[in-house]
């Protein structure tokens, strides 16, 4: 899906009730629709400069050279199901929305001013599905796209062999705080690898969690539950009610329970470098094509 500015070289002015700097187009577009004051968002790409208004911009936009100005309603109701059928299906792989204010946040409304758009293919209307599963379900998927699901690895490689692509994690707890971690460099290998992980190339403010304590996770392959390709003497997969790619286990856990109460557990869905294993309320994973 794409999202044209509905004005170029302007913006909102004198509505703006939150400020964010240093963020990307996509991260805009996703803190303005995630609030329901947020009516439109003014977005400045040369310095990552965005200002979510309380106001949509249909009067009171001033000049702004070098700002786009996007209203946000016309996004709001849209069903991931159209969304789907407006990207290219093989490109999906990435995404976790959120139920917010009782309805799904779509994470994948791409926002594509000029970037590629972000892929993505993992997706959790959190409790709704039951990620506790085995091999044969992470490797063909499962799910529905409309609440949660698992892409599946063999076509998470299937997409990722395919060119070069990065990884992004956007991560809010429940104090709406957020971190994010890139990797530059992001594919899984096919089955007769057990789908090993190649990932490199950190970048973030939420830091590395894609390791276990010393080392990263580069070159491990996939587990769960019923696979243990791990080098813990136990299972991560079940010590982590989830399934990944772990070595002496791992300081993240995406694919765990969903809980809403603060108490740390290695059971929940965690980044131990922002907030030790204490729930998360959102994550995000998200591919895109590097150029
Ligand atoms: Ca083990």
């Amino acid at each position: 899906m794409r999202v044209d500015p509905d004005h170029i070289n302007a913006r909102l002015h004198g509505y703006t009730f939150i400020t964010f700097e240093n963020v990307g187009a996509n991260a805009c577009f996703d803190k303005c629709i995630r609030r329901r004051r947020c009516l439109s968002f003014n977005y400045k790409e040369e310095q990552r400069h965005c200002e979510i208004n309380e106001k949509n911009g249909k009067t009171d936009l001033v000049e702004g050279i070098g700002y786009v100005h996007v209203n946000i309603q016309q996004y709001r109701n849209i069903k991931y199901s159209q969304l789907l059928t407006a990207v290219d299906y093989t490109q999906i792989f990435q995404v976790v929305p959120m139920k917010y204010d009782q309805t799904i946040f779509m994470s994948l409304k791409f926002i594509v001013i000029k970037a590629l758009p972000v892929v993505v293919g993992r997706r959790r209307k959190y409790g709704s599905t039951d990620f506790y599963r085995g091999w044969t379900d992470y490797e063909n998927g499962f799910g529905d796209l409309e609440n949660e699901f698992w892409l599946g690895n063999k076509n998470i490689h299937a997409i990722t062999v395919q060119r070069k692509y990065q990884l992004r994690f956007d991560l809010e707890d429940f104090e709406e705080e957020t971190r994010y971690a890139v990797y530059s460099t992001f594919n899984i290998g096919n089955a007769s690898t057990e789908y090993q992980l190649a990932i490199q190339g950190y970048t973030g403010d939420a830091g590395d969690a894609m390791r276990d304590w010393q080392r990263s996770l580069n070159g491990r392959k996939f587990s769960t539950k019923d696979r243990d390709n791990d080098s813990h003497s136990d299972k991560c997969a079940v010590i982590c009610h989830g399934a990944g790619w772990f070595k002496e286990c791992a300081r993240s856990n995406m694919n765990g329970l969903y809980r809403t109460n603060g108490t740390e557990d290695p059971t929940t869905i965690h980044w131990y470098t922002w907030h030790y294993r204490k729930p998360l309320k959102r994550t995000e994973m998200k591919v895109k094509p590097v150029l």
